[in-house]
């Protein structure tokens, strides 16, 4: 039993099927207080569609600061068709993007890690992705998603063009894959760098800022790079082959959704997003499953909580330093799995489906 001193959360749970896989996160919370002697204060707040409902913006200053506050944020998903007719700047998902940037989260660490009770789930053949754990850490602030110029423009012609442009400078490069060469030393010592040097400056300079730093730090790290789209083919052909993959925005986003396939399901995968440690030691950090908010299957009951459980087992390790209990709730998911209970998403024959809630409380159990 602990005897921690009380951490402080927020926990922000956002739309769809946020509030529902969150909600099974909260049972586990009051679990951990009752029985390992831990205590939190929680603030709970609201973001993305259900924030601009309320307050007819995304994402408040109050919640940033609320954030800045935090020992750590617990964030569900964001995302809601009835807000697709707005402009970028009052979408719900830049709650999301505008927390990382606020907080300078530039490193996501997305794991894609197969459980054994789940080898028949994947979408590969069980022999090809049984003992899978390889991590993604995706940059965050930076890349296509926020570089300028951007924006819709009407031509002479009175057609429009759409432009975003990829930025990436040396120093946000380095202190990403600063991150993926200091993990991958704690793990399987490899880490492959994935751009596209072949067709883009920014790829081409990712490769370069990459190559370095190994070179002037991280000797001992094995380095290999790799195209972006090659690497998509290689998860799917023979996924162990990689330890720490490390890449950009949007490559990131897109290769891990990719990889929670092969894990059984996007219901599956959680994230820790982490910024630099400050003079005191503090780091801040956001932690939320990678999948977003489901509309078509959110109030039913349905959704796998286990991607949000996971994600709150990294916000144990990552920011609490509660090793103990976070491989407590990870051995509680990965034992609910063995006993063959399985939310929709990765039902599959001789198993026993069951709903959101009922796939929690049998991890709390
Ligand atoms: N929990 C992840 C989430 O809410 N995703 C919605 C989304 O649009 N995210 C943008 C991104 O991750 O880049």
């Amino acid at each position: 039993m602990s005897s921690q001193p009380t951490k402080k959360l927020l926990i922000l749970p956002g739309d769809g099927i946020g509030p529902e896989v969150m909600q099974e996160v909260r049972h586990i919370i009051s679990w951990l207080e009752a029985n390992r002697g831990l205590s939190f204060d929680i603030s709970e707040d609201l973001v993305g569609g259900a924030s601009l409902a309320q307050y007819g913006e995304p994402l408040r200053d109050e919640v940033v600061e609320k954030a800045r506050a935090a020992d750590a944020v617990l964030f569900g998903s964001v995302g809601d068709p009835r807000w697709n007719h707005v402009g970028f700047d009052k979408r719900p998902e830049l709650a999301i993007l505008k927390l990382r940037q606020e907080l300078a989260l530039f490193a996501n660490l997305r794991p894609a890690k197969v459980f054994d009770a789940l080898v028949d789930a994947s979408t590969l053949k069980p022999d090809v992705v049984r003992g899978l754990d390889i991590m993604i850490v995706r940059e965050t602030v930076g890349g296509i998603y926020f570089g300028n110029p951007r924006g819709i423009e009407t031509l002479p012609d009175g057609s429009k063009r759409g432009i975003n442009t990829e930025v990436y400078t040396t120093a946000e490069i380095e202190r990403v894959a600063r991150v993926a060469f200091d993990l991958a030393r704690k793990r399987s010592n490899r880490v492959c760098s994935v751009e596209k040097c072949n067709v883009m400056e920014s790829g081409l300079l990712w490769k370069e800022v990459v190559t370095d730093l190994h070179a002037r730090e991280y000797r001992d790290v094995e380095l290999s790079h790799m195209l972006a789209d090659n690497c998509a083919m290689q998860l799917v052909r023979n996924p162990r082959q990689f330890d720490v993959l490390v890449t950009g925005n949007l490559f990131g986003d897109l290769l891990s959704d990719l990889a929670s396939m092969l894990t059984g399901s996007l219901g599956m995968l959680p994230s820790a997003t982490l910024g630099a440690v400050d003079n005191e030691g503090r780091c801040p950090a956001l932690y939320e499953p990678i999948h977003g908010s489901a509309p078509d299957i959110a109030g039913q009951g349905i959704a796998n909580p286990i991607a949000q459980i996971l994600s709150f087992a990294m916000l144990l390790r990552y920011s609490l330093n509660m090793q103990a209990e976070a491989v407590l709730v990870e051995d509680a998911v990965s034992a609910v799995l063995a006993k063959g209970l399985r939310t929709a998403d990765i039902m599959s024959d001789g198993k026993t489906r069951v709903s959101t809630s009922e796939m929690g409380a049998a991890i709390v159990n």
